[in-house]
């Protein structure tokens, strides 16, 4: 595996998955793999389980880690090309992450959508620069339109909890006060496409997906009838793809709630998070046995432990 930016970039995921069990049962089995290695790792956005979880993972395998936040501990980056860069930005996003690829073995970039212009955040402009121009093997720490480190550790709870070969597993949009980006959702449909769930998808009109993501997926926009019988419900908010960036609804009866949960099939409950309590899912969800969150956050460290040992093993 060369980089880890989407799922096409897994050769083999049944191995990836069991790579991740190994790690999970096995974390201090390979403490010198990444030995004289470095990882470092750029944040345009907030982390708090990516910052920490893949941290860890390297540190598990022996290697060193750099992490920055840009704009903060490093220059303001300019991303546009052709520009004359007389604003807050001093160095190009070109040098930057040319210069890094000298500096690091595995690169992790976190660069969120902006949700302004679809097109451009849909092209991946900053990670792409960064695949073209470091040289070194790059890991998406949730792009613009994917968050693949997620989207193994939502699969390894899946497979660790499942009771049936191909579970029900039910991607629901729930209300949320901000607009957020589409990476979580298209990444999770793109993964459990991959892995064969049977997968329903329930929002309200005009939240649909970029098909791309979704295709073969049953699309719902009746949400009780979704949560019938599914095993997993996976609540995510996201903001328009076809009305780009856009909050259509605010709807709080689509919040996960004991009463929704009820028509599950003794379902269980999981989320990215950080979830705001009392608006994508209530209290009694959050606080239930059901609810899977902290083992799917707790998931990040052998997934990201998998994939590093994947690209240190590949080099
Ligand atoms: C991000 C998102 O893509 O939805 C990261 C999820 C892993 N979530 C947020 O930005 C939440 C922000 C908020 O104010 O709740």
């Amino acid at each position: 595996m060369q980089h880890f930016t989407k799922i096409a970039d897994v050769s083999n995921l049944s191995a990836l998955i069991e790579r991740a069990f190994e790690c999970k049962r096995s974390p201090h089995a390979w403490p010198s793999l990444g030995r004289g290695r470095t990882l470092g790792m750029v944040f345009f956005n907030p982390s708090l389980r990516t910052r920490v979880s893949t941290h860890r993972a390297a540190t598990l395998l022996g290697m060193d880690v750099i992490s920055m936040t840009v704009g903060d501990e490093t220059w303001q980056l300019e991303t546009r090309d052709g520009v004359e860069m007389d604003g807050p930005a001093a160095e190009h996003i070109r040098e930057a992450a040319a210069v890094l690829g000298r500096y690091v073995d595995v690169l992790g970039v976190r660069s969120f959508a902006h949700l302004r212009d679809r097109q451009e955040d849909y092209a991946e402009t900053i990670l792409e620069r960064f695949r073209a121009c470091a040289g070194v093997p790059i890991v998406s720490l949730e792009s613009a339109t994917r968050h693949p480190l997620q989207s193994l550790a939502d699969v390894l709870t899946i497979e660790q909890f499942k009771r049936r070969s191909r579970p029900r597993v039910v991607l629901t949009w729930a209300p949320h006060p901000k607009a957020l980006p589409q990476a979580v959702p298209n990444s999770f449909a793109e993964w459990a496409r991959a892995m064969d769930y049977e997968l329903v998808i329930a929002h309200p009109p005009g939240y649909e997906l970029d098909p791309q993501f979704t295709e073969g997926a049953t699309i719902s926009y009746d949400q009780d009838e979704a949560l019938d019988g599914a095993e997993f419900v996976y609540a995510k908010n996201w903001s328009s793809y076809r009305d780009y960036g856009k909050i259509l609804s605010q709807d709080r009866s689509w919040q996960i709630t004991p009463e929704k949960m009820a028509r599950t099939s003794d379902g269980y409950f999981l989320h990215c998070l950080p979830i705001r309590r009392n608006m994508i899912a209530s209290d009694a969800v959050l606080d239930s046995p059901r609810s899977l969150v902290i083992e799917q956050a707790a998931n990040r460290i052998p997934a990201a432990q998998a994939v590093l040992r994947t690209i240190l093993e590949t080099r």
